[in-house]
């Protein structure tokens, strides 16, 4: 039998010894492994005789949950000590500011939603989203809009290849996106639907896809109060425009009834408009309160529930708020342009940190 004193000595040293976890590994095996030093220690206990055997036996014990013990602590600390230096040596200087010429921005059709939708969606709206290839039933027929409505001629909407009984199209507007909405959940409905639209048209301030966004809001007592107060706070606070004055002109859509095109207060001085003041006016949207037929095809009860819808081109309002004259500018993915117009990815939009104004 060793000298039990100096093997436990020795096998501490080398315990405190060990400057990574392979040199720990190696003293563990050295001191517990299979053929370790204790270990072949409890083996020769076998030849002692019984008094000898029991005290030896206890030291033993003794010693082997000591180094057991040390082994663990030691492995703890160089497993932190390893962690910090791999902090150390892969440490972020977040205080690095960022080389201008990475610096990305956020295109004035993604920032103009996203303020559209830190508006509404403090109003309690959420955003809804669907598919861009349609079928005719969501694009058309459930919104109310007769077989020979000029919306679904062929030189005017885009139609994919397929019979004409079932053939698909690209939405027209994001509409089909309410109709799946209503035709999948229960009342009441409040969302907003942003997102691509496609028409056959290419001019100054036509393009064949565009963007659109849409609201539908269906309660059991939601009326044309809440419709024109919820059109008249959006539009001061996207204008930024405390008391910007908002009208409702008579209008007519298929999908409501009654319908409204909604303008705001303006002045034009040399081709040019302010918006805010004078007493011009500019049209912006289009809303009403959705037609009973319209809820009736989505399999809501329009006896119980009724509500209202608006909707509005994205591009336009982004235009008239950034005075961003030609509408073509937005898709020629020109960086001089987006360097230009473009907003910073740090200034999120909400209503509590402020809308660009
Ligand atoms: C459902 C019911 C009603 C959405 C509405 C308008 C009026 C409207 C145009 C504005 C300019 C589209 O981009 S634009 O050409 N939109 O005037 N949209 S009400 O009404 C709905 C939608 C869905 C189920």
């Amino acid at each position: 039998m060793e000298n039990l004193d100096s093997l436990k000595t020795e096998l501490m040293d080398a315990v405190n010894a060990a400057a990574d976890l392979a040199a720990l590994e190696e003293t563990r095996i050295t001191a517990l492994g299979k053929k370790g030093r204790i270990t072949a220690m409890m083996k020769g206990l076998g030849a002692m005789d019984p008094d000898q055997r029991r005290a030896a036996g206890q030291a033993l014990n003794v010693i082997k949950d000591e180094v057991a013990a040390a082994l663990d602590a030691r492995k703890l600390s160089l497993e932190d000590a390893a962690l910090d230096a791999q902090l150390a040596e892969q440490r972020v200087d977040i205080s690095l500011p960022v080389r201008p010429e990475q610096e990305g921005r956020i295109h004035p059709i993604s920032q103009t939603i996203d303020e559209m939708v830190a508006i509404l969606g403090e109003m309690g709206m959420t955003v809804a989203e669907g598919p861009n290839i349609e079928d005719d039933w969501h694009n058309f027929t459930a919104l109310n809009i007769p077989f020979d409505h000029p919306a679904r001629q062929e030189h005017d909407t885009f139609y994919l290849p397929g019979d004409v009984e079932d053939r698909k199209v690209l939405r027209t507007h994001t509409s089909p996106v309410q109709i799946r909405t209503m035709m999948q959940g229960k009342p009441p409905f409040r969302i907003i639907v942003p997102g691509r639209t496609y028409r056959c048209d290419y001019d100054a301030t036509h393009s064949p896809m565009f963007h659109q966004i849409e609201g539908l809001w269906i309660d059991e007592r939601t009326h044309m109060g809440h419709l024109k107060g919820c059109i008249i706070e959006f539009c001061r606070a996207f204008f930024g425009v405390d008391d910007l004055p908002v009208r409702f002109r008579p209008s007519y859509f298929p999908f409501t009834e009654p319908s409204a095109e909604c303008d705001i207060g303006c002045i034009r001085e040399d081709g040019q408009f302010r918006i805010g003041r004078g007493d011009d006016w500019m049209e912006i949207l289009g809303c009403g309160m959705v037609n009973p037929a319209v809820l009736e095809n989505c399999g809501v009860d329009s006896t119980k529930y009724q509500g209202f819808a608006f909707g509005m081109g994205v591009e336009r309002m982004a235009m008239l708020k950034y005075g961003i004259p030609d509408l073509r500018t937005f898709y020629e993915s020109d960086l001089r342009w987006l360097r230009h117009y473009g907003f910073s990815s740090l200034d999120v939009p909400s209503l509590v940190g402020g809308l660009n104004r």
